[in-house]
């Protein structure tokens, strides 16, 4: 029944798209590269949508930017709701963040990335621009063992027990934030270690799955919401378990979600409320990262690190391309 439901899901997201995609991030990744350690954010940002969405358009999709980089008034290209892709081809809805850690990849710190996923229409949660409590943990672990509701220690201790390891052999990752204050202290008071970093919890929450390369067992704390549904849509397809919540402080915020489609704005989402059905999840490493090697700049190459998944088949493929065709990449092609 799952497999026949997984091929039916193939005929909407064409398995070649799996492959076809990974051209859109790569190029975006290139284009922000070139500005790697600029000290530039908005620069390094343009250059990856203006790339993104190009490759994007080349697409045989009938695309919906439902998570991007703005509403349309205050974000010229890939703002929510843009139409992308040829517009033949299926129907799908898309959440991209052409740079991932734009002051990461201006100071050229690790981990910023160029990162898109694509569902079936309807299947993301079409989340606003606001913050979310995020918790995620990598696959291998017996369902539910954290919860965004139980306390810090509970969740660290939960996780120490199913590894078989002390607490303090287990690390969480937290963006270093003055509102995570009390959660680091939680986490120190406990003796577990954290990996404090500077932006980019999307690589941050991917970085669970594989502990053994990337040194993290845990997320923890609050981030952006459109930064969560890539990562659910991510940890849909590589494994894990992940939870999310608005963060809503206003009515405003309040009335946008609910604009937006999200009928309960204080709901506690699963992954799978996040992105459900087939999910297509690729990013591209644009400066060094734990996982994915950064853009490499050679006199006759340009080489690119990837990864590229999808949730049907739980595939994942890492894909190290050596492009040469220089012009292709050019600003303006
Ligand atoms: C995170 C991080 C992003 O925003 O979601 C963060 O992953 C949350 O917002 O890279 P604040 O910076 O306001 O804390 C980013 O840092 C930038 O989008």
């Amino acid at each position: 029944m799952a497999r026949k439901k997984a091929q039916e899901n193939s005929s909407v997201l064409d398995r070649i798209l799996t492959l076809e995609i990974v051209r859109v991030t790569e190029r975006a990744a290139v284009a922000a590269a070139r500005l790697r350690g600029h000290g530039n954010e908005k620069a390094a940002d343009q250059v990856a949508v203006d790339a993104m969405r190009r490759e994007l358009n080349r697409l045989p999709i009938d695309g919906t930017v439902v998570i991007g980089e703005g509403e349309r008034d205050e974000a010229p290209m890939l703002y929510i709701g843009e139409r992308v892709g040829t517009k033949e081809g299926p129907k799908v809805d898309i959440a991209l963040d052409p740079l991932e850690g734009t002051t990461i990849c201006a100071k050229n710190l690790p981990n910023s990335l160029a990162v898109i996923a694509m569902a079936e229409h309807g299947s993301l949660l079409n989340a606003p621009d606001v913050y979310m409590d995020k918790i995620a943990i990598g696959p291998g672990f017996p369902e539910g063992i954290v919860d965004l509701d139980a306390t810090v220690a509970d969740n660290i201790r939960a996780v120490a027990a199913a590894k078989d390891v002390p607490v303090s052999s287990v690390t969480a990752c937290v963006l270093d934030r003055p509102r995570h204050a009390k959660i680091i202290e939680e986490i120190r008071e406990l003796g577990a270690a954290i990996r404090l970093i500077g932006d980019g919890d999307v690589a941050g929450i991917i970085h669970t799955t594989d502990p053994d390369e990337t040194g993290i067992d845990i997320y923890l704390g609050i981030g952006g919401a459109p930064e969560g549904v890539l990562a659910a849509a991510a940890l849909r397809c590589i494994g894990g378990q992940m939870q999310g919540r608005l963060v809503i402080n206003t009515k405003e915020q309040r009335d946008r979600a609910i604009s937006m489609g999200v009928t309960d704005p204080d709901k506690k989402f699963t992954m799978e409320e996040m992105a459900k059905g087939d999910v297509i999840f690729a990013a591209t490493g644009v400066t060094d990262g734990n996982m994915l090697s950064g853009v490499r700049f050679s006199k006759t190459l340009i080489s690119t690190e990837t990864v590229v998944m999808r949730s049907s088949t739980g595939t994942v493929r890492w894909i190290k391309a050596d492009h040469r065709d220089f012009d292709k990449f050019a600003f303006d092609d």
